[in-house]
């Protein structure tokens, strides 16, 4: 880090997979930040002041990029070296939009909505999952309300188990789709190289697939049963197999530490 320059800062729900989005993003474009994560809830102290109360923010000299979908095209018109995520070929451009906007808005969600309705009710778990990368008193007020802060954060997905099994057949059939897409044998969504389509798939795919390398995560055989066989079935569809493989093969090493 250079004296004297302020470093864009990321702020996030450490584990969020909309903040991996982001955080993939810069490290993907070697722009360096420093991230400032926060325990859902407590996270609005970071995101109202702002007018908005999602997170990944991103926090620069000279704005507030206020999804992740704003924080790629920034990061992208940084880009040098034929690394862009979005093509020049306007028809493929159009086609990787309208895929990042659909993964965003449906795909997203409901990994989310699904993996919580594991993930809440198993206090201890929750626990390890939301609070590393947090300052430690937000650690511990989270811990110390849990009861009152689940209950907000279910509310405000509307968990329960209806819910969640929508959640469930929306992941299945954007999965279809995209398992449809591959079906030619293509190595990416559109065209010949990797674009923000594959980056929003296999990020907002991650609670699904749980790929190996992604920290937040608990370990696959530490996962209750149940979970681990709804993962295992994700995995075994192409489009689960294609998520970790990008996941794998195009995430470069994670350039923030989960040091609080
Ligand atoms: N479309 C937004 C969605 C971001 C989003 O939903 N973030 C979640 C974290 S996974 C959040 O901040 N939820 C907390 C809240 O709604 O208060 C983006 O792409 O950044």
């Amino acid at each position: 880090m250079r004296a004297g320059v302020t470093l864009p800062r990321l702020i996030t729900i450490p584990v969020s997979h909309y903040c991996e989005k982001a955080r993939w993003a810069l490290d993907r474009a070697l722009i360096d930040y420093v991230e400032e994560g926060h325990v859902p809830v407590l996270h609005w102290r970071a995101t109202l002041p702002r007018h908005t109360r999602t997170v990944p923010l991103l926090v620069t000299m000279g704005a507030t990029l206020k999804s992740s979908g704003e924080i790629l095209r920034w990061c992208d018109a940084r880009t040098t070296g034929g690394k862009h995520l979005y093509p020049t070929d306007p028809a493929h451009r159009r086609e990787v939009e309208e895929l990042e906007a659909h993964f965003d808005a449906k795909l997203g969600p409901a990994t989310r909505r699904w993996a919580y309705s594991f993930l809440l009710p198993d206090k201890r778990r929750a626990l390890e999952v939301l609070t590393p990368g947090v300052p430690p008193s937000e650690a511990r007020a989270f811990a110390e309300g849990y009861g009152f802060f689940a209950k907000l954060m279910a509310r405000g997905m509307g968990l329960n188990e209806a819910g969640a099994q929508r959640s469930r057949e929306r992941i299945r059939a954007i999965f279809a789709e995209v398992s449809g897409r591959l079906a030619d044998g293509r190595r990416y969504l559109v065209g010949e190289r990797f674009t923000a389509a594959d980056l929003a798939f296999a990020a907002l795919a991650i609670p699904a697939v749980a790929p190996p390398s992604f920290p937040w995560l608990p370990l696959f055989d530490r996962l209750p049963p149940t979970l681990r066989a709804e993962i295992e079935g994700f995995r075994a569809t192409p489009a689960g197999r294609f998520a970790l493989a990008i996941y794998r093969d195009e995430r470069p090493r994670m350039r923030v530490s989960l040091a609080s």
